[in-house]
């Protein structure tokens, strides 16, 4: 396959004015004619060639017209060549295409008799042959033609007949905006009025039976809406925003101009079939989608090496909107997590690349936690950096010199540099160098003066060998002995390898808060006692640190159980005790206090450490604490778990969430020593999903869930995102020992379908989240995961690809494991006609 460079970029030598697309929808041979106007682009320095390269795959060419006279052009598996003149001139195309025989889900497809269309990144070149660039921008008008009551594209309707609706997006739009959706949907309607009076109609369309799942998707659309108005002052620029909910989809979402196309597991949501989870995820994953509106469609990407400028900015500014909506240190934390648990174990193994890379084989490879959720750590790091009131003016800035643009990480930072007046060239280094920073921290304290010695290294990869050091903001605070605080938040700016700071003016040794709101993201290392620990744990204003204290002695004693045999650490356990029983705390912060680091988290920092991860000790060990925790709480679980029982009406607000999940923490204590009886209460009464699944889980956990477990199936046996539930729960709750047998006696149930990414992932996705039944020495769930990916890949390359990754961390493990992953990499390696997707990722992970 071959590997495309950012350094090899060149402009598109025309620019694309005008594009008229006509479908006439049919499953097996939809006819797709399409009239592009050329123009010369002035922007294109060199000589105008004498061919012309038009993207195109899997479709089959019915003619081809250049100024009306007809031609036959080069065709190769990529696309077409042909001969053109100088100056401007019309290009006309008729092609066939088959969306019923798409298993990919790319271009034009079918799913559950309805057409739909995904083309970020690639797709739109499997619909019509096309310069599928995001740096070549038109305006689309497009006629759909189908026996559907629904036929919905871009931007305006301005014909609507029967069978046939004509669509008008006035805003030029690359490629992978372009979207198509027709069936027999119902809507859901609603209606916002911009700052500016603008009335805009909402519809959410959905399979007829799924009405009652809209309302909450609506909701968080107008919030979303408001907020980035008045957050932002971005308003909506057309008179209608649809979204559609579809079965079959890869990821959880697509920001098509005026027509966001949602996986149903993202948008549809109601008490009964939902759990507080996924509400919460419904509403960023909404949000983020309408923001891209202006972040990624009113200013699109030059290429795809750019991806970080349109994807960290969004992710960003949901949870932004996450945070105002529901709890700000809870949303931080929960991001925290996420980021160590997934893009940290990416920037420790082959798969690391930087924000922005700089070469790929297949982009959709790079849809990663690394451009995403790094990519947005990089602008919280810029807006600590610059300053709440700056960020904001930088932003009002991009918006206006860059409005209608396709615009590069460059660009970004110009902006940053020219409202600021800082120079960002180190800076920059975040977006281009891969890795993990480690920064470490020594204190000392003489007199009235504390200070502080940072020592920043970035471990070589293969992606980047020689990194340099990096600007890093670390938020820092002090605390008296006596709990006050005696500095409040200061940000300081590291940029050298090793920097020291001086706090003089001290009454008494303070104990230092260091990277509060967790300011970068770098693994720290600061050796606090266990004493200042707790004291952080008790008197810390930062949320943030004070949640990290009671991890980092979660971890400590966890990490001694399983390298020494150590029993639980009675400090540890005292100290959560305090604060999962302190009133004075929200249930949510309590919650997350309580939490443990997975299992996947504890053999990343075992790694780290130098120390191979042994899967089954790990599982042990958290079992073990799990245990002494239920101990620990025998005297307090029964009324906490009471005292926060919500007697009202289910609301999906984070209030009635943060208090079921401190009353389920408690519940699974309570279900490891009354046999499951009030788990079974609870899933007898619960009258949403919530807490039917928890009890569910924690009674299937305790070997008691196969009467319930059946229950479930007949209740929900028609729904197809509870029973994606259903099996995903029967795996992550496995013993170690029956994780891979369990997931292979769910692919024979007669629901099972791999064609449909979110059953595939609901079964192997929690087969490859289950750290020890992944891992389990017998490597059955190796073979099993290998099995199916190389069943799926013909079918389903990116859905394939990005399950590679659970192979990702393969040299981490003793010799028998890593000869047994390899050898099913190799396997599927030797795949004959491998896709170009699962390739590269195991090309990669291989090394
Ligand atoms: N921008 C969207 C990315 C996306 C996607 C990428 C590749 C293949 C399929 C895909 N579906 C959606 C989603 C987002 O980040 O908002
Ligand atoms: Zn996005």
């Amino acid at each position: 396959p071959k590997t495309i460079f950012l350094s090899d970029y060149t402009p598109y030598p025309w620019t694309v004015d005008s594009v008229d697309l006509h479908f006439t929808l049919d499953p097996h041979a939809t006819r797709v004619r399409s009239v592009i106007r050329f123009a010369p682009n002035p922007a294109f320095t060199g000589e105008t060639p004498k061919t012309m390269f038009l993207h195109g795959e899997q479709i089959k060419l019915i003619s081809a017209q250049i100024d009306g006279a007809a031609l036959d052009p080069d065709l190769t598996g990529e696309g077409l060549t042909c001969a053109v003149l100088g100056g401007s001139f019309t290009w006309e195309s008729e092609v066939e295409i088959d969306p019923a025989n798409n298993t990919a889900l790319e271009g034009l497809y079918m799913s559950n008799g309805m057409y739909c269309t995904q083309c970020e990144a690639e797709g739109f070149r499997k619909i019509t042959f096309y310069p599928d660039r995001p740096d070549v921008m038109s305006v689309f008008t497009v006629t759909v033609e189908g026996p559907h009551p629904v036929l919905l594209s871009n931007g305006n309707p301005v014909v609507t007949e029967n069978h046939l609706a004509k669509w008008h997006d006035p805003w030029p739009k690359p490629a992978y905006l372009f979207a198509l959706v027709a069936g027999d949907l119902v809507a859901h309607s609603d209606s916002f009025t911009t700052m500016s009076g603008r009335h805009v109609d909402l519809n959410l369309y959905v399979r007829p039976g799924d009405e009652g799942k809209c309302a909450f998707g609506m909701q968080a659309l107008k919030a979303s809406m408001k907020w980035d108005e008045d957050v932002y002052g971005r308003e909506y620029d057309l008179d209608l925003f649809n979204i559609v909910a579809v079965d079959d989809f890869n990821m959880g979402a697509m920001e098509n101009k005026g027509l966001n196309i949602f996986n149903s597991s993202a948008v549809l949501a109601s008490p009964e079939t939902s759990t507080d989870l996924n509400f919460e995820r419904i509403e960023a994953i909404i949000a983020h989608e309408y923001f891209h509106n202006w972040t990624g469609n009113r200013i699109t990407c030059r290429d795809w090496f750019q991806l970080c400028l349109k994807e960290g900015l969004t992710v960003y500014r949901d949870s932004q909107f996450t945070s105002d909506m529901r709890s700000a240190p809870v949303k931080r934390i929960s991001d925290v997590i996420d980021l160590r648990g997934r893009q940290f174990a990416e920037d420790q193994g082959p798969l690391a690349h930087p924000v922005r890379p700089e070469s790929f084989q297949e982009i959709n490879n790079f849809y990663t936690a690394t451009v995403y959720e790094k990519g947005a750590e990089v602008i919280g790091m810029l807006k600590t950096l610059v300053g709440d009131e700056a960020y904001y003016k930088a932003l009002d800035l991009y918006f206006t010199r860059h409005d209608g643009d396709a615009a590069t990480i460059e660009d970004w930072l110009k902006v940053f540099e020219d409202s600021t007046g800082r120079d960002l060239a180190q800076f920059k280094r975040w977006y281009s160098q891969a890795g993990t920073p480690r920064l470490s921290v020594a204190h000392s304290f003489e007199l009235d003066t504390l200070t502080l010695t940072f020592t920043q290294q970035t471990p070589p990869s293969a992606a980047t060998p020689n990194p340099l050091p990096q600007v890093i903001p670390i938020a820092v605070g002090l605390i008296y002995p006596d709990g006050t605080e005696a500095l409040e938040t200061r940000v300081l700016e590291m940029t050298k390898a090793t920097q020291s700071f001086r706090f003089t003016g001290l009454e008494d040794e303070p104990v230092p808060s260091i990277l509060r709101g967790f300011s970068a993201p770098v693994v720290l290392t600061h050796d606090l006692s266990d004493a200042d620990r707790a004291h952080l744990l008790a008197h810390d204003t930062d949320p943030f640190n004070r949640w990290e204290q009671g991890r980092m002695l979660a971890r400590k004693s966890l990490l001694a159980m399983i390298t020494e045999g150590a029993d639980p650490d009675p400090a540890y356990l005292a100290g959560i005790h305090k604060v999962a029983s302190d009133t004075t705390l929200d249930p949510a912060t309590r919650a997350l206090m309580l939490d443990m680091p997975s299992e996947a988290e504890l053999a990343t920092v075992l790694h780290e450490a130098g120390t191979t991860p042994a899967p089954a000790a790990i599982y042990a060990a958290r079992e073990a604490m799990a245990e002494a925790r239920a101990d620990a709480f025998a005297d307090v679980a029964a009324d906490i778990y009471a005292a926060n029982t919500v007697n009202e009406a289910y609301q999906p607000n984070a209030d009635q969430a943060g208090r079921r999940v401190l009353g389920n923490a408690m519940l699974a204590m309570i279900t490891r020593r009354d046999d499951g009886a009030q788990a079974a209460a609870q899933y007898d009464s619960a009258d949403n999903m919530n807490q039917q699944l928890v009890a569910l889980a924690l009674l299937v956990g305790a070997g008691k869930g196969d009467e319930k477990l059946q229950a479930f199936e007949k209740q929900w046996q028609d729904d197809r995102l509870v029973m994606d539930k259903w099996f995903g729960l029967q795996v992550s709750k496995a013993k170690p020992e029956d994780a891979a047998a369990t997931a292979r006696r769910l692919t024979e149930h007669p629901a099972f379908t791999h064609t449909n990414p979110n059953r595939f992932r609901a079964v192997f996705g929690a087969l490859v989240m289950h750290h020890a039944g992944f891992h389990h020495v017998s490597g059955d769930a190796y073979t099993l995961l290998a099995d199916w990916l190389i069943t799926l890949d013909p079918l389903n390359p990116q859905t394939t690809a990005r399950m590679c990754s659970a192979f990702q961390t393969w040299k981490r493990y003793d010799s028998d494991r890593q000869a047994k992953m390899l050898a099913e990499i190799t396997r599927i390696l030797a795949t004959p006609n491998l896709s170009r997707d699962t390739t590269e990722m195991l090309t990669r992970i291989k090394g």
